[in-house]
Parts: structure tokens; sequence; C-alpha cells
């Protein structure tokens, strides 16, 4: 039999047969690859091969995954652990306020995206929460992921703005919503699905860091062909395993740009005849990306030495 994983709690997953039944099964053994750098075979999304012994339902196989999204265990680790797998895009929430969004999480979100091939939609949702400072804050920084080829959206799930929108973009795909505890994840998926009864904690639960109780990824069907996986509150990426030469593949502006740069293997960082570092510097691309830029290629640098 073939399924769909809905919920992995480390040991059971919640598989949904092709008949549309739920079963709850386990992993056969051996799909354990030992000396795996992932700390888990199955993940939300997997498409596997079931069979069944009356009750007791095994998980054979895993169907090769169009793509999936990890996250390493812990920041020193080499462990990485997969969020999920076969998504048509990546949602990343955020907020200016409550919790206040940090510096770089959303480049390092859109970084990992790149490199798996997932589109993501960047949400900023308590709009409702802005004064009129950073509302136009908010608006130049959308005009600024815009301009690099982000698409993002402005809502309030208090008020109800934009749950349409959002909507509207993931109708008929399989969408991962991530991002920081607290920033309304639950509450936009209820918004978008009442059935769906995603818990919501009140912010005064969390600490500043936004502290999460630990739960597990889960998917969420909104319609026959629109699914959302919901995950735990990430404190932070760390950043995916790869060279540091490769980072600049994964920043599509200096991808497009680079074509002019004078040596074909230019970092832009200081090659002379370098076109993509004068774009950042004379303001014809937000200047952050590029401090994050630099400050990732430090981090890339550090791990490798
Ligand atoms: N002011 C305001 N609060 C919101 C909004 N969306 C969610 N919240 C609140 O933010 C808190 C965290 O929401 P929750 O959905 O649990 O966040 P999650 O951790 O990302 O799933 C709850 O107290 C929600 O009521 C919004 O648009 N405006
Ligand atoms: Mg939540
Ligand atoms: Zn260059």
């Amino acid at each position: 039999m073939k399924g769909i994983v809905f919920k992995s709690t480390g040991s059971w997953y919640k598989v949904r047969l092709d008949d549309g039944t739920f079963v709850d099964a386990r992993v056969r053994g051996k799909l354990r690859t030992a000396g795996s750098r992932n700390t888990n075979p199955v993940t939300v999304g997997d498409q596997v091969t079931i069979s069944s012994t009356g009750d007791d339902h095994m998980i054979d196989q895993v169907d090769e995954r169009k793509n999936y999204i990890i996250r390493k265990s812990t920041k020193l680790s080499k462990e990485t652990h997969i969020i999920a797998a076969n998504l048509d895009l990546a949602v990343m929430v955020a907020t200016l306020k409550s919790p206040k969004i940090k510096f770089g999480f959303i480049d390092r979100f859109l970084l990992t995206a790149e490199a798996y091939n997932i589109p993501v939609l960047i949400v900023f949702n308590k709009c409702d929460l802005l004064n009129s400072n950073e509302c136009a804050y908010l608006n130049e920084l959308q005009d600024a992921y815009k301009s690099i080829g982000y698409e993002s959206e402005q809502i309030s799930v208090q008020t109800g703005e934009g749950i349409d929108r959002v909507a509207e973009r993931i109708n008929d795909k399989v969408s991962l919503f991530s991002g920081f505890s607290g920033v309304g994840k639950s509450s936009l998926l209820n918004a978008i699905n009442p059935a769906i009864q995603a818990r919501v904690t009140d912010v005064s639960d969390f600490n500043e860091k936004g502290q999460h109780t630990t739960t597990f990824a889960e998917m969420h069907p909104v319609n026959k062909h629109t699914f959302i996986i919901d995950t735990p509150g990430l404190r932070s990426f760390g950043l995916i395993d790869m060279e540091p030469e490769e980072l600049r593949d994964y920043f599509p502006e200096m991808v497009r740009l680079s074509d002019g740069c004078k040596f074909h293997n230019c970092s832009h960082i200081n090659e002379p005849g370098c076109a993509v570092k004068p774009a950042y510097e004379e303001g014809e691309l937000p200047w952050f990306r590029y401090e994050n830029y630099c400050h990732f290629l430090e981090e890339l640098k550090g791990l490798k030495s």
C-alpha cells in the first residue's frame, strides 16, 4: 500500500493511505541507515510503501524525495534533521513585533529554500500591531524582497487582513509553514481552515527568546489538493552543509549579475571588476542582503576550518 506521512513523533508515524484512511506505522529497522547524518529516516510529506499484518503497519520503503528541507539538530552538531519532504512552497511567517524578527533569519531561510529549489512566500503577520513608521519600514522591506524576486504578503490574523491572499497562494500546493514560535503560524492555519484546530499559544507563555513547547511537524489537509505542514517553532536555522564557494549561487540577485564580473569564480568580496558588489553599494540591491552574504560566508568558512 502507498501512503503519505502526515505526522512523525520520532518512533511512530501517522500515514494517510491512498484510500484516505489513517494508520499509525513504525519504521522497518533496516531503514534506519547506520552512519547516516540524518537523525530521521522518514519525514512528514514522504511517500511511503506500507505493509500490514493485522493491526501492525510497517513503513517498508520511502520513495525518492522531490525535495526536502533540513536543519541541523543543534548548532554545533553535524547531524541533520529533515523537517519535511516533497514541498511545493515554503512559507516563512514573520512579524516585526511580538516576537521581533531577528536580523538575518529570513535570509537564512531563503538560502536554505534556494539550495533545495523550493519556492518561497514570506508572510508578515500581526500588521495590526504596527504604527505608521513600522508600516513604512515593512513596505520598504517588502519592496526590497520583491526587487530580488521574493513574494511576500502583509497580513493580520487578528483583523483578517490578507488571509484570503495567503489562501490563494497556497491553493493546490503542499506548503511548509515555518517561523519563530509566537509569530502566529497556528492562528494563521486556523484562519485558513478552522477545521485544522491548531493549538494557539498565548504570547505571554513565551519568554523573550521565543521558547517553545516541543512538538513535531504535522501535515494538515486544507482541501483535496492543498496541504499545510506546520512546524514547531524554530529559533534559528543552522546553515546547511555547503562549500563557502556555493553560497553565492543561492543569492539569485548575485547569480543574475555575476556574468558581468571579470572573474568567473568571483566571490563578490574584493575582486577587481566585480559587477555584483557595486550594485549593492550603489543601492540597486538591498544592502542588508550583502551584509548577510558576508556574514554567512564567514560562518561557512569557520565551519570548514
Ligand atoms: N495582535 C496579533 N496577535 C496575533 C496575530 N496572530 C496571532 N496572534 C497571537 O500571537 C500568539 C501566538 O500565536 P500562535 O498562532 O500560537 O503562534 P505560533 O507559535 O507561530 O503557532 C497568540 O497569542 C495569538 O493570538 C495577529 O495577527 N495580531
Ligand atoms: Mg504553533
Ligand atoms: Zn563579483
